[in-house]
């Protein structure tokens, strides 16, 4: 057991409420939350009596709180002494296999880890944030519900489990649009407020999620399907982003990643029974879709400026120590191209803006709540409303037009084609390679 300086004064304040229920003949509080109350004579017992009498156990440090269900229990309540759960480590290899003992690398992990904005216990709150609602979300979403049903019920969970920041300094809260794209819609779908759509029992849906805390943003991603026909295109975007994982680390060339995890998408194809009263099947070769991309993670960006090919490329980037990276890869059975399409959600701000001149005053004052509510974290128009801004439309679509902010449409392949998505974020750490995202699910 580990010394704890905390636990004396925890068992004397134990003490004073045995004395308080002799004093008064109440049931003994579960908090210790009785600063309020008027203090009566007693009595006093010491500790040690009330200890030996067995009215007090030695060790009444409060247990920590554990989740509910559905999660809305702040994850600091539950990891108390602000030491979250490391992700998956993986160990350098070949020219970098010294850093695994290196006193100079683990010298600079260690300043880091003094640093309150650049230690990892926040990537790592925000990935047990991402694991703890997904998981809810994987037994919980069901063909039948609407669009906006399950956003909220990744979103409430996300805003209460990080302890969602409203103040304006932006400390902790969703990372970006919860993505809820179905079927040949890739990405970046989510419900406006007036979305009708109602999840079926054949569609495939890509759910994304961003956490941040202190703008160290977790983005994870899964997908979820009923029809078994796709499981070979589920595992087969599965693999491939466990390759693009695995192949990552310090000095790999961006282009190379692309190539491993294309080989290992492309080795799958999917046999599905034609449902138009034809007889037999098809059988359609599984796509990288090679217009979209991983990328590296900049404090409050999710797009920190470099890109990881999920195809075979000539990129010449390298990834470096310190980096953080989402990688995530697109399977298809359409062409393996996307093109935007569709009434838009999601929006950021573009970095670099601070006062431009702007003539619409109401464009004015929808840049200062983007700022405000946002940075340069996206958004969408829900995330919007909920500041209590409504007919911004006209605002919003001026600003777009100025660049000040930019507009992410929905990313759609061919019609009738079905894609899948599996994102994982890791740290190339000076040491090793931290799998913040990992989870017993994927
Ligand atoms: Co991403």
């Amino acid at each position: 057991m580990t010394v704890d300086p905390t636990k004396d004064q925890v068992v004397d304040d134990a003490a004073d409420k045995v004395d308080d229920v002799e004093d008064e003949g109440e049931d003994v509080p579960k908090d210790g939350n009785e600063a309020s109350k008027p203090k009566k004579k007693r009595k006093r017992k010491t500790k040690a009596q009330a200890i030996a009498e067995g009215r007090v156990k030695e060790e009444v440090k409060p247990e920590p709180a554990t989740q509910s269900e559905p999660p809305r229990v702040g994850l600091t309540k539950i990891f108390t002494d602000g030491v979250f759960p490391e992700g998956e480590i993986c160990e350098y290899l070949n020219d970098n296999s010294y850093r695994t003992t290196s006193a100079e690398k683990k010298e600079i992990e260690r300043l880091a880890n003094e640093n309150p904005d650049e230690t990892y216990q926040n990537i790592r709150r925000a990935a047990e944030v991402h694991r703890q609602v997904r998981q809810y979300a994987q037994k919980t979403i069901r063909p039948g519900m609407t669009m906006i049903e399950i956003a909220n019920l990744i979103e409430d969970g996300t805003r209460a489990l990080v302890e969602e920041d409203t103040s304006g300094k932006l400390q902790s809260g969703i990372g970006f649009p919860t993505g809820l794209s179905l079927n040949s819609c890739a990405a970046h779908y989510t419900p406006n407020s007036n979305d009708t759509v109602v999840l079926k029992e054949n569609d495939i849906m890509k759910v994304d999620i961003g956490v941040h805390v202190k703008g160290k943003i977790c983005d994870s991603a899964f997908t979820v399907h009923w029809d078994r026909n796709y499981d070979p295109l589920i595992k087969a975007v599965k693999e491939a982003t466990n390759t693009g994982v695995r192949e990552a680390g310090i000095d790999v060339r961006v282009g190379d990643i692309g190539a491993a995890i294309q080989e290992v998408m492309e080795s799958y194809e999917v046999t599905v029974p034609h449902t138009d009263g034809r007889v037999g099947s098809t059988t359609y070769p599984v796509k990288a879709i090679g217009n979209l991309t991983g990328h590296n993670i900049a404090p409050y960006r999710i797009h920190g400026g470099k890109s990881v090919p999920i195809v075979k490329s000539h990129d010449q980037d390298k990834m470096e120590e310190g980096e953080y990276f989402a990688i995530e890869t697109f399977g298809s059975t359409g062409r393996g191209r996307v093109v935007e399409s569709g009434e838009v959600s999601h929006y950021a701000l573009n970095p670099g803006i601070k006062n431009p001149p702007l003539r619409l005053e109401t464009a004015k004052t929808l840049l200062k709540t983007i700022q405000k509510n946002f940075g340069t974290l996206p958004w969408c128009r829900r995330y919007l409303e909920r500041t209590g801004t409504s007919r911004y439309l006209l605002a919003l679509n001026s600003l777009v037009n100025q660049e000040i902010v930019q507009d992410y449409p929905p990313l759609y392949d061919a019609p009738g084609s079905m894609t899948a998505q599996f994102e994982h974020t890791f740290l190339l750490r000076p040491t090793c390679k931290e799998i913040v995202s990992r989870g017993d699910d994927y």
